[in-house]
């Protein structure tokens, strides 16, 4: 088999630079370690920036999410019983839209069978090799039978735990981690919102977090310990520990039901540089991981596939390579700044379990001067909101 472009991974970033691709003449084979049920079962983001709106517009794909999604002008911030709102309209005219990355996954799968662009699924054993020179190709496992790709460029967009990154070797890779000692567990119910706009809540007993999908169906999270297990966390136990982390005024308007879902998630920062290796580019989470406090994780997905999109038209459209050669440098200048935004935010919400008593004291010197400092709002809704590209 031979096609232009390799994609590895059937995940957002992957299927959204396929269709961008695909709508500039240029032909990608995506390959999919899991089943498409799978991918579309898994429950993660639920917050897009206006640049990944937008690309979903450019690639042809937004015409569900116009209809549905809904506009977020601001976001909450509660500590113990004090609520407040940071309206990102107000301070800086822009917003953000609620619109899950499970239904963002499936309008892309849809276009993706709509033009005919080959997705294989369930593949096994996928190795990039030659990615250092002028033909790279890609091996893998398909039903039990071993097959090879050539291609021009190979994008990773195969996740955290995918094989793109591992491809490039240690001496020219460069790790930065952070992990953090709390998860999130997370509860989808088909339940009324508790409030209108997302309530990140710092307290006392942990973060806790009240998002949405619609107005049937609530996304809600408390801090967890990375050792609890799922399976120790009753809905009752769950609904009970969410209340006394909110404000009486929120917790007093919580409905409650049975969770449709539930799961925990550990937290991390993480970032490898380069972003490049020959003709191998990566993007998204097989790059770069955030804690989700700052719902950047899908953005800074986006804007990388921009960048590569851009790049790759540059390639095939002029022959210009600057580009594709520019690629890291751009993405990871983008993602830095995300990954201080997250960073910052879950530090300032979170409980850890060696805070002393002034480290409480500076987290709630910092809650207070974005309260009451628009400067600060300022900053926090530009980096909510998203950069430009
Ligand atoms: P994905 O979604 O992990 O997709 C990668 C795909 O690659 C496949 N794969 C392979 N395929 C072939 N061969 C291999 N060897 C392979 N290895 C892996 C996988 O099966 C998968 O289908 O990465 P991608 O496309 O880069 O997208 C990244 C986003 O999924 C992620 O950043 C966000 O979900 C993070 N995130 C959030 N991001 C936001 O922007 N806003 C949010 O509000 C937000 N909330 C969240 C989140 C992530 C969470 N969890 C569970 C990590 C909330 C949570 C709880
Ligand atoms: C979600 O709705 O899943 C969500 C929203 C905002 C975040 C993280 C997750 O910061």
């Amino acid at each position: 088999m031979r096609t232009q472009v390799v994609i590895v991974g059937g995940g957002p970033s992957g299927l959204l630079l396929g269709q961008l691709l695909h709508r500039k003449g240029i032909e990608t084979i995506i390959l999919e370690r899991k089943t498409r049920d799978y991918v579309l079962g898994r429950i993660r983001a639920g917050i897009l920036e206006t640049g990944l709106v937008d690309m979903m517009r450019e690639a042809g794909v937004s015409d569900r999410m116009d209809k549905e999604c809904f506009i977020h002008h601001g976001t909450c911030i509660s500590y113990e019983n004090e609520m407040f709102d940071i309206n990102f309209q107000e301070l800086i005219g822009q917003n953000v839209i609620v619109y899950g990355q499970t239904e963002v996954t499936r309008d892309l799968y849809d276009a993706r069978d709509a033009c005919g662009g080959r997705t294989l699924f369930e593949v096994e054993d996928v190795e990039i090799r030659d990615a250092e020179t002028d033909s790279p190709h890609v091996t893998f496992t398909i039903d039990g039978s071993a097959k090879r790709i050539d291609c021009d460029f190979v994008a990773g967009c195969d996740g955290f735990h995918g094989v793109s990154r591992k491809t490039i070797p240690d001496t020219v890779r460069k790790d930065y981690e952070k992990v953090f000692p709390f998860g999130w567990l997370g509860v989808l119910s088909e339940t009324p919102p508790v409030h209108d706009e997302l309530v990140y809540a710092n307290s006392a007993r942990g973060f806790a977090l009240c998002s949405m999908r619609n107005e049937h169906l609530s996304r809600y999270y408390v801090q967890c310990d990375l050792d609890d297990d799922v399976f120790e966390w009753s809905d009752d136990r769950f609904w009970d520990e969410l209340k006394r982390r909110l404000p009486e005024s929120v917790a007093d308007k919580l409905v409650t039901g049975p969770s449709i879902e539930k799961s925990i998630a550990p937290l991390r920062s993480f970032v490898c540089e380069p972003m490049r290796w020959g003709r191998l580019f990566l993007c998204g989470d097989a790059a770069h991981i955030v804690p989700p406090t700052g719902a950047k994780g899908l953005n800074t997905a986006a804007s990388d596939v921009h960048y590569l999109f851009e790049g790759l038209v540059q390639y095939y459209q002029d022959n210009d390579t600057n580009g594709i050669d520019r690629y890291s440098e751009r993405a990871l200048a983008r993602i830095w700044k995300a990954e201080r935004f997250s960073w910052a935010t879950t530090n300032m919400l979170h409980r850890f379990p060696d805070q002393s008593e002034f480290d409480l004291k500076m987290q709630r010197a910092e809650i207070e001067s974005l309260h009451y400092n628009e400067t600060a709002q300022k900053w926090f809704a530009q980096n909510y909101v998203g950069l430009p590209y």
